[in-house]
């Protein structure tokens, strides 16, 4: 009733507004400008601060369910890179009677204050820039209407510029000049992108083509977009200075004027009648007889949805039969633009290949077969954790991924830095070393944490600590890698008799130990000396010369193993505390059990190591001496609880469990406790928290150890548990928790699931299995947006692309574990042709392990189900 209501005020009021009824795009609810088929969004999405430009802000247009452009704005140069600044956003102002929306876009260093209005206009808009003052004379030629366009979407189109032709570039081919450095605006915190060799400039990309109105793909109803305007307007390709750079229309503002600078009449495509073609979402994987089988299709709001849909078997021949007529149960809308509706095949049961008809669209084919789980972890296992290896050289049959890398490990970094990506060393080093003295020992083990290549503390240890879990609850022999840790050397899919799940682990633990012995804990990175190494793509031995550096040289100069080039990585350790200390020992003691019986001397090592970490910190990491450490730790508890209970299953010293019953009692009896995080993931990100409920991780992993009172305790308590696991699904219609507006949800998805087959490992009667394999579900392609499987090489249809550090060749690292869908104010995405949205498709080392232990947990599942 709302709705209708809502309608037929807009359609009276655009009755009313006098010339409104030419005008194609509405103003709706959510305050952007609307037709069939596009959207054009005025600051809805906003820079949050993280990571700079994220290309997810500014004035964007969204045509056929594809944001196609963004970042439109005032901006300082002609293709800013992200690092470059942006004018702090004001609220947006929305003026319902004029139907426009407009911002103040503040650069405060300069006193400039242009003002963004977007207005509809004709089967277009109008964007306006407003001034109070002249464009500040340091800023003219140089401030500018930016509107970017992502290049891969328009691979394969052409423009028009002034009615010319053009084909837009596949690959940056165009011109660039150099300008001096002192013309340069300077980027973020004084970063530079850009190695001038000592030459003193920057790079400018020059325009493609200008001329006063071009018109991308004029061919394609689903790209077109035009832009016209009496000033000159420049169409640029930002790769040029960098990978992730875009198509970028500009136009300068003029100087020395006020009122209204600079006009664009903006034209996107409109499709009157345009019906997005059903997104059927299923396992890429397919699925095991007995499971739940259902797929949900995501539709346009302009379609009717049909009462069936059905199911079909891939005969031998090519041919098709029916296998069952599926009812459509209607699911009704989840997150405004879509409507859901849901196909349940659970009665499917035979074996074969399959494929769902409905609304129109056939899916690829998928099987049907008891072993579906059985090989879904191994490119994770095989590739993806051995490709990221740091200081290995690792080949796969014909192809070296990368040399030895980073074998000058590593720098104390000096005291005062602020880098890239939130890294700060302040006035402690924590170490015995001098600023940028070379810390000793660290050319060893450890993984690129994502998309780049440097190691943190969160990721080589949870890997570590995960990959020790898989041992201990799975204990999987697969051995299809040679690692060699003496000449640091990997061959994929070459066995070499010692079970790679082993192998993984003390290549943790040998980063681990390295760092524990030299530096005395694990540095929160050791990460790169400056902007120009933090963006490197490609093999990371190019990364730096492989010399240790010694400031007595010259740059460049070479003298024996060392040189006068800085680019050994920093080892940033001003952010030690004794908490954190507690989750080094976490992952060398559960590595012991795993390491001792293959390497036993690594074994001991890290025992050693750990037992000597907790008498040292011991004392120190009392949450009641320094509540802060405990912020982070599961439950708001103390930080040193895993810690005791690794150290207990590694030494069986009754010291350590004395030590943490009476904690793990305490949060067994205080229900519902409140859930803090699961601490700092991923650069700086945090992941989706629970909120209210009890926490069992550590009561379940103790679960068969211990006596039948505490087993009582804990059966109590997971009533609570499983509702606080299972009731993010509630509110949509794929059934798990879907978050995440700045960094995707799928780790969370995956662990969440892990904890359920946790609690039905030992509590079968107490939870539904199917929430174990809901989470690969989801992950394997039943989602928004697209049905694509979000671990790379793993499904039938699977990313094209992902941020590895092999994303400027548009490819993936196979195993890897995309962070999935962004959910925006009324809208997700996961770009499959752009790999450079860090928080869609940054493929984060920690999820490896996880992943893999969620594909072990459904093999067994099933492997129960199909009994
Ligand atoms: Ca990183
Ligand atoms: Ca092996
Ligand atoms: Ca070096």
């Amino acid at each position: 009733m709302r709705k209708l209501f809502i309608f037929s005020f807009t359609a009276l009021a655009a009755l009313l507004s006098v010339g409104a009824h030419a005008q194609t795009l509405k103003l709706n609810d959510l305050g952007y400008f609307e037709a069939r088929g596009t959207n054009v969004l005025v600051y809805n999405n906003i820079y949050n601060g993280g990571f700079y430009d994220e290309k997810f802000a500014g004035l964007e247009i969204i045509q056929r369910g594809e944001r196609l452009a963004t970042g439109g704005g005032v901006r300082l140069m002609n293709t800013p890179e992200q690092w470059d600044i942006f004018g702090v956003v004001s609220p947006r102002d929305i003026d319902r009677a004029e139907s426009s929306v407009a911002v103040t876009l503040t650069y405060e260093d300069y006193g400039f204050a242009p003002r963004l209005k977007v207005l509809p206009k004709d089967k277009g808009v109008l964007v306006q820039i407003w001034l109070d003052k002249p464009v500040p004379q340091e800023l003219v030629g140089k401030a500018g209407m930016n509107l970017e366009f992502f290049p891969a979407s328009y691979f394969g189109k052409n423009y028009l510029v002034d009615g010319l032709a053009r084909v837009l570039p596949k690959y940056p081919m165009h011109d660039t000049e150099v300008h001096p450095v002192s013309e340069k605006i300077p980027q973020y915190f004084g970063e530079s992108t850009f190695d001038d060799r000592g030459r003193g400039d920057f790079l400018v990309p020059l325009p493609m083509s200008t001329g006063h109105q071009i018109v991308l793909a004029p061919e394609d109803d689903a790209l077109r977009v035009g832009v016209r305007s009496d000033l000159e307007i420049g169409i640029y390709d930002g790769r040029h200075l960098a990978q992730n750079g875009m198509f970028v229309l500009r136009s300068l503002l003029p100087g020395g004027k006020t009122g209204k600078v600079l006009e664009w009449y903006l034209e996107p495509s409109v499709s009157k009648d345009w019906i997005r073609p059903a997104n059927i979402g299923f396992s890429q994987v397919g699925y095991s007889p007995a499971q739940k089988k259902v797929a949900v299709a995501e539709l346009d709001k302009n379609d009717t949805p049909a009462a069936t849909a059905r199911l079909l078997k891939v005969q031998p021949d090519g041919s098709k039969t029916v296998a069952k007529v599926i009812r459509a149960d209607f699911w009704g809308e989840y997150h405004h633009r879509y409507n859901y509706v849901r196909l349940d095949f659970s009665d499917v049961r035979e074996p074969g290949l399959y494929c769902i008809d409905y609304q129109g669209v056939e899916t690829n084919a998928f099987p049907i077969d008891v072993n579906i789980y059985n090989n879904v972890w191994h490119p994770s296992m095989d590739i993806s954790l051995v490709v990221n290896m740091d200081h290995m050289e690792v080949n796969e049959a014909y192809r070296i991924w990368h040399g030895r890398a980073n074998m000058d490990d590593a720098l104390q970094a000096p005291a005062n830095v602020r880098l890239h990506d939130g890294y700060f060393q302040g006035d402690q080093t924590n170490t015995r070393y001098q600023p940028l003295e070379h810390i000793p020992g660290l050319a060893v083990g450890g993984w690129y944490d994502a998309g780049d290549f440097d190691i943190q503390a969160n990721s080589v240890l949870n890997t570590t600590e995960d990959l020790a879990y898989i041992w201990r609850y799975f204990r999987p022999d697969r051995d299809q890698t040679l690692i060699d840790e003496k000449t640091q050397y990997a061959d994929i899919h070459v066995p070499d008799g010692v079970p790679d799940n082993v192998q993984l682990i003390m290549h943790g633990t040998l980063n681990i130990n390295a760092q524990v012995e030299n530096i005395g804990f694990v540095a929160q990175v050791i990460g790169q000396p400056d902007m120009h190494h933090y963006h490197h793509l490609g093999d990371a031995m190019t990364l730096t010369d492989g010399l240790v550096y010694d400031p007595t040289l010259a740059p460049y100069e070479v003298r024996g193993n060392r040189s006068g080039t800085p680019d050994d990585r920093f080892v940033f350790t001003s952010r030690f505390s004794a908490a954190g200390v507690m989750q080094d020992i976490v992952s060398l003691a559960a590595a012991y059990p795993a390491l001792k019986d293959y390497y036993p001397e690594e074994a001991e090592r890290s025992l050693r190591n750990a037992k000597m970490l907790w008498d040292k910190h011991f004392a120190d990491a009392d949450p009641a001496r320094n509540p802060a450490q405990g912020r982070w730790m599961m439950g708001g508890g103390d930080p040193r609880l895993n810690a005791a209970i690794e150290l207990w299953f590694a030494t069986g010293d009754q010291k350590y469990k004395d030590f943490f019953l009476p904690i793990v009692e305490r949060q067994l009896d205080a229900r519902p406790a409140p859930v803090v995080s699961n601490g700092p993931v991923q650069n700086g990100m945090f992941s989706t928290q629970y909120g209210g409920g009890p926490n069992l991780t550590a009561a379940l992993k103790l679960y068969p150890h211990m006596d039948k009172a505490f087993q009582a305790k804990v059966k109590a308590a997971v009533p609570a548990y499983v509702e606080m696991l299972t009731r993010g699904g509630r509110d949509n219609p794929y059934g798990v928790s879907i978050g995440g507006a700045s960094w995707a949800g799928n780790a969370t998805i995956i662990t969440t699931a892990y904890n359920c087959y946790r609690v039905w490992k030992y509590f079968p009667d107490m939870i539904d299995p199917e929430f174990v394999l809901a989470g690969l579900n989801y992950i394997f392609g039943c989602h928004p947006y697209s049905n694509v499987s979000f671990v790379t090489s793993v499904g039938v249809n699977t990313k094209k692309v992902a941020y590895g550090n092999n994303r400027a060749d548009y490819a993936v690292i196979p195993g890897g574990i995309v962070p999935g869908l962004l959910v925006k104010e009324d809208f997700f995405e996961n770009k499959d042709d752009y790999p450079f949205h860090w928080g869609e498709n940054e493929c984060c080392i920690n999820t490896a392990p996880q992943y893999v232990l969620l594909c072990l947990a459904c093999e067994e599942v099933v492997r129960y189900l199909n009994k």
